[in-house]
């Protein structure tokens, strides 16, 4: 099985050790003052679409060939907020060749975007992808039971950092004829809505069709189809396992956010919740589309306990107090 993230400082960057072996160990740092600007976007040679600890795999530019690269620490730029490693999948990098499958980072470009969230580790970022066009926010319609929560959290960092947010609402063969659909309402406020089924393949050209010619990324909860997702779509057979019968929830089958070869979709682990950096207490009702056109009392109406607010009666007003809540109290 491929190394992953075991969360400690070996995953950081590359160790005293695997330096030294680049010519770049202490001695050598102390004589070559390091160049740490980031690339411009013509000087990178290709694109990671796996991270593993102390070492990445690379797509080269141009050609279908992968590397397992570890990196010049060195050279790369340090990021404001320390990361679990030293480039997330969608990173645009240069690398040095070392025959057909090794290669060593000496550069990284800056990121376009990123979705990233607080490392439950220490005071760190996790960078979930980076540099991506689409976020597909996959939801159960039934086995996980849908929950709005995470949905709504994965739409606020989407809008803040300029990604294009897809719901996807998952399972429709498990939808009973005449029920409740929750989901309707982020269509009422002006968000994409996919509903598909794998077992049937309802909505999968609708699906092929939001995707296309984007990078796209399918992020969720555990178990709610998203790997059968990209099987569905690409003919594949990665695996997928059930939700457990005794939790009602998925088994965290895929472990790592990883590029599948030659396409341009990322699949994800599952997450129990997701964070939210550097989104400002204050910002955080722009994300709700639906509050734009209200008429509340108060011309700047921070939709907390104002009188007269209207945003009260709209149905993603409690996730929003939540939200709102847990970035007051800076737990993100
Ligand atoms: N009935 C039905 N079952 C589905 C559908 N899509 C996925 N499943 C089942 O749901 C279970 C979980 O699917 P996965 O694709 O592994 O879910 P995942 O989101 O990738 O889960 P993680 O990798 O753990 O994050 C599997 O048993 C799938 O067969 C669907 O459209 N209909
Ligand atoms: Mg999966
Ligand atoms: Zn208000």
């Amino acid at each position: 099985m491929t190394p992953k993230y075991r969360g400690d400082d070996n995953d950081w960057l590359d160790s005293e050790k695997d330096r030294g072996s680049h010519g770049s160990g202490r001695h050598a740092k102390k004589a070559a003052k390091p160049d740490k600007a980031y690339l411009v976007s013509a000087e990178a040679n290709g694109t990671v679409i796996e991270v593993f600890p102390n070492q990445c795999k690379v797509l080269g530019d141009g050609a279908s060939d992968e590397f397992a690269c570890t990196y010049r620490k060195a050279k790369l730029p340090t990021a404001d907020i320390r990361e679990r490693a030293p480039v997330a999948v969608g990173d645009r990098v240069r690398f040095e060749r070392f025959g057909n499958r090794d290669g060593v980072i000496d550069g990284v470009c800056e990121r376009r975007n990123m979705l990233a969230r607080p490392a439950p580790e220490r005071a760190q970022r996790h960078v979930l992808v980076a540099n991506i066009d689409l976020l597909v926010i996959v939801a159960a319609c039934r086995e996980p039971v849908f929950t709005p929560g995470l949905v709504d959290r994965f739409l606020v960092a989407a809008q803040a950092q300029g990604i294009e947010p897809v719901i996807c609402i998952t399972k429709l063969d498990l939808f009973e004829a005449g029920g409740e659909k929750p989901w309707s309402l982020y269509r009422d406020v002006g968000f994409t809505v996919i509903e598909t089924g794998v077992k049937g393949g309802t909505g999968l050209e609708d699906l092929r069709s939001a995707i296309a010619g984007k990078l796209s990324v399918f992020c969720g909860h555990s178990g709610v189809g998203k790997t059968s997702l990209l099987n569905a779509l690409l003919g594949t057979a990665l695996r997928t396992a059930e939700v457990s019968t005794s939790t009602g929830k998925g088994q965290h089958t895929t472990t790592g956010a990883y590029l599948l070869t030659g396409t341009q979709m990322i699949d994800t682990p599952g997450v129990r919740e997701f964070g939210l950096l550097g989104i400002k207490a204050d910002d955080l009702r722009k994300y709700f589309p639906e509050f734009g056109g209200l008429e509340c009392e108060e011309p700047d109406c921070f939709h907390q306990d104002e009188e007269g607010c209207k945003a009260r009666e709209l149905p993603r007003y409690p996730s929003y107090r939540r939200m709102l809540a847990s970035l007051q109290a800076g737990e993100n």
